[in-house]
């Protein structure tokens, strides 16, 4: 790991080329995946902030009400994804949480030896309100052999994954990564179009501060999440009382828990027998990440990063964060 003072100014582009260099065995396609993540966050960027002002400007100016800024921003996100990397020769194939199916190379373009997998705008219902959203990305190798990237090759255990990060678009916009060599955070400095080094080796603290669930879930949980969130709360057992912090957009809640300690959880529940969150495009990448900044991600009773996926839009239940708190989880969870 290259360090860098308080002082010096690290773009997202040299930190990749950086840590690029300690492996001179790399070809530069995962960097280059990187830098085309980086300016699709930044599009999306521009649209998020703008958001709120849709029917303003919609109503000032008319072919905006009948064209892009009208577009759900959801749709938006995934097609300014798809277009910034189906054509750089990088990739097999693509999937992503708004679409169905595999999202192939178009005919004419190179493919590459990676494949992505990515939720463009995960907590969107929340835009509305101004709450912070964002995009979540997952880079594996592929496996199999041919032009095109098939299923096998996006099927794959979280821990076969090269990179993965999100993009959190808050107070400012924030890109967080790892390609396994730590968690980094970069902050988009709006006046010179750059993300820059601001959370270098992200480390999340063994315990938490935050207990991020949504309450409202109660009276479907069963025995063992019911003591769980008493153990968390302090009313059984020892652990200091948590303080419940639920934003409702994954993103937001993850990140604030990476920073300063938390877990966040999204126990199964007989309405949703496997809770509600996908495995390949929102708990694989941040389990990397929350892994790599030293905490722990299950299902409950395994790891995120070791589950095998059988199809694309698979849900999970979701223990993630600190690690004594992922470590109770599983413990209490695992009781008859
Ligand atoms: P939306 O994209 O529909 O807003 O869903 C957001 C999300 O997938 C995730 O970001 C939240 O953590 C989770 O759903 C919240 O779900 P509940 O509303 O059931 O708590």
């Amino acid at each position: 790991m290259i360090s860098h003072t308080s002082t010096s100014v690290v773009t997202i582009e040299r930190f990749i080329i950086e840590q690029e260099r300690l492996h001179p065995e790399a070809s530069g396609d995962l960097s280059s995946i990187m830098y085309d993540l980086a300016l699709a966050a930044k599009m999306i960027t521009n649209k998020v902030r703008s958001a709120g002002l849709v029917d303003i400007l919609g109503s000032a100016n008319a072919e905006n009400v009948q064209g892009e800024m009208q577009q759900k921003l959801d749709v938006f996100a995934n097609e300014t994804i798809v277009k910034a990397m189906d054509h750089t020769g990088r990739l097999c194939a693509m999937a992503s949480e708004e679409e169905e199916g595999i999202i192939p190379i178009p005919p004419g373009f190179r493919t590459g030896k990676y494949a992505l997998l990515f939720d463009p705008l995960d907590g969107s219902s929340n835009i509305d309100v101004n709450v912070p959203v964002g995009t979540i990305f997952s880079v594996v190798p592929k496996i199999t052999r041919g032009r095109d990237g098939v299923l096998e090759d996006l099927l794959q255990p979280g821990r076969r994954q090269v990179a993965a990060g999100y993009v959190i678009y808050g107070s400012s916009t924030m890109l967080v990564y790892t390609t396994g060599q730590g968690a980094h955070g970069f902050t988009l400095d709006p006046s010179i179009g750059e993300f820059l080094l601001s959370h270098p080796d992200i480390r999340i603290p063994d315990t938490g501060r935050y207990l991020s669930i949504n309450d409202s879930y109660q009276q479907l949980w069963d025995e063992r999440v019911r003591t769980l969130m008493q153990r968390y709360r302090g009313l059984e057992g020892d652990r200091a009382p948590m303080n419940v912090r639920y934003v409702g957009s994954l993103v937001a809640d993850f990140h604030r828990n990476l920073l300063g300690g938390g877990i966040f959880a999204y126990p199964s529940n007989p309405k949703s027998p496997s809770g509600k969150l996908r495995l390949l495009y929102e708990a694989n990448p941040l389990a990397f990440i929350v892994e790599q900044a030293g905490g722990l991600a299950s299902d409950g009773s395994q790891r995120i990063l070791d589950v095998q996926p059988s199809e694309l839009h698979q849900r999970t239940p979701l223990y993630i964060g600190s690690r004594t708190d992922v470590e109770l989880a599983e413990k209490v969870l695992a009781d008859a």
